[in-house]
């Protein structure tokens, strides 16, 4: 490991190649840690919650491995998180979802919660100083009829998920409130069909309809705002599914909502980085599910890909770090769950740096310049440039460990903690 000597060294030797670029580093270094990642409580308990109803996952998500120590309860989930948070520089949020509700005394059913489930998460939110995030639950429970839940042809199933959109969106109030900080509650149902549907117009229109009865009560957007995130398959859903990407762009533009581009839910090689700039010329926020697809899942430990790097291109090139939600998701229960969580939040601040100290500005004048060739020339010799010693002195200076160190820390948390649970 290097020491703290080493590491300034090598950051001013890096300083001076950047500034030989046009790049400010100092100042890539003050942004960097501002841009709020939220992190999914999903991946510490392989999106189990805490509500024990017994019902399976389902709606096309499936958590694979059985690796030992996954959080049991609130508590655990909370101090497996702030393990997390230990090792991570910069800012960042928590995003729950409504089956992480904890009952105090009844058991109430998904259409009759409310903030009182959740008052634990923001005193515990206040108390460490982080964000919430919100999403309604559309799965693992019975009135999941046929795999569909919003678009149902059945009036009274419609009805009792509706009555729960409703109740997540005032929980969201209720947090943003508390916390005063924004929550942003994001909505993804799982219906869809195994096979080729006689009828794609019902589920759309009544799918609308059903968002419509979900929106219709207006909230304050300091406390939260509402997002929608399309998919185009699940497993069980292969041919159809009614919140498709056009779907929901229509819909999030026409109702001046957010949309959510989750980086697993296009084609196998549709990447989501082109798509910010183009939705943001329609709508004044959006958010970002940042996952890594693997042929037919979507939820792989987000890893430094050139998809990645292009996402994070695109936020900060672009000038949208003030109009992206980034958000994780992905849960893989056949590694250490805090690592997991550690591997991909890290991986994200990285790509967030990596665009924060590309050379952008020669970049662009190159291209307005019309010469592509030294565009292509810088943009492949940049890649090189020594990031890692800007990004080591990055996490020196927020108190985090420097390049793999984090992990003798989880390794250690593993045998202390997570070891005991059975
Ligand atoms: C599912 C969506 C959704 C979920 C979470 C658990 O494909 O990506 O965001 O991952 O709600
Ligand atoms: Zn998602």
């Amino acid at each position: 490991m290097s020491t703290t000597k080493q590491i300034e060294q090598a950051y001013r030797l890096a300083k001076e190649r950047y500034a030989a670029l046009g790049v400010d580093t100092d100042g890539a270094l003050k942004q960097v840690a501002d841009i709020p990642v939220s992190i999914h409580c999903w991946q510490g308990d392989d999106v189990g919650g805490f509500e024990n109803a017994g019902e399976a996952l389902g709606g096309g998500l499936a958590v694979t491995g059985n690796y030992p120590g996954k959080a049991r309860t609130p508590e655990e989930l909370r101090a497996d998180f702030e393990e997390a948070l230990s090792v991570l520089p910069g800012i960042h949020r928590f995003n729950l979802h409504a089956c992480y509700a904890e009952m105090t005394g009844r058991k109430v059913d998904r259409d009759e919660l409310s903030a009182a489930q959740f008052k634990n998460w923001i005193a515990w939110a206040k108390a460490i100083k982080i964000g919430l995030d919100f999403n309604p639950t559309f799965f693992a429970h019975s009135k999941v009829v046929g795999g569909v839940t919003l678009s149902s042809a059945d009036k009274a199933i419609r009805q009792f998920w509706i009555e729960h959109g409703i109740r997540s969106r005032e929980i969201g109030a209720a947090i943003g409130k508390a916390l005063d900080n924004t929550c942003l509650n994001n909505l993804w149902i799982p219906d869809g069909m195994k096979d080729t549907p006689a009828d794609r117009r019902g589920p759309r229109e009544r799918l609308a309809e059903s968002l419509d009865a979900i929106y219709q009560k207006k909230i304050n957007p300091k406390h939260n705002v509402d997002s929608v995130e399309p998919k185009l398959f699940g497993i069980g859903a292969e041919s159809y599914t009614p919140g498709s990407h056009e779907f929901y762009l229509g819909y999030a533009v026409s109702r001046q909502i957010l949309l959510t581009l989750d980086a697993g839910h296009f084609h196998p090689t549709e990447g989501i980085a082109d798509k910010i700039s183009s939705v943001l010329c329609y709508l004044p926020e959006i958010a970002l599910h940042v996952s890594r697809g693997v042929r037919w899942d979507s939820d792989h430990v987000v890893t430094l890909t050139d998809e990645l790097q292009a996402i994070a291109q695109e936020i900060v090139w672009g000038g949208y770090a003030q109009r992206v939600r980034i958000g994780l998701d992905y849960f893989d229960a056949s590694i250490n769950r805090v690592a997991a969580w550690v591997i991909g939040a890290r991986n994200m601040r990285k790509a967030l740096l990596l665009a924060l100290v590309a050379p952008i500005a020669k970049l662009r004048q190159l291209e307005a310049e019309g010469d592509y060739t030294s565009r292509l020339a810088l943009m492949e010799d940049a890649k090189l440039l020594p990031a890692g010693a800007v990004w080591d002195y990055f996490c020196a200076r927020q108190g985090v460990p420097v390049g793999e160190a984090w992990l003798a820390r989880v390794k250690d948390y593993e045998r202390t903690v997570l070891a005991k649970r059975s």
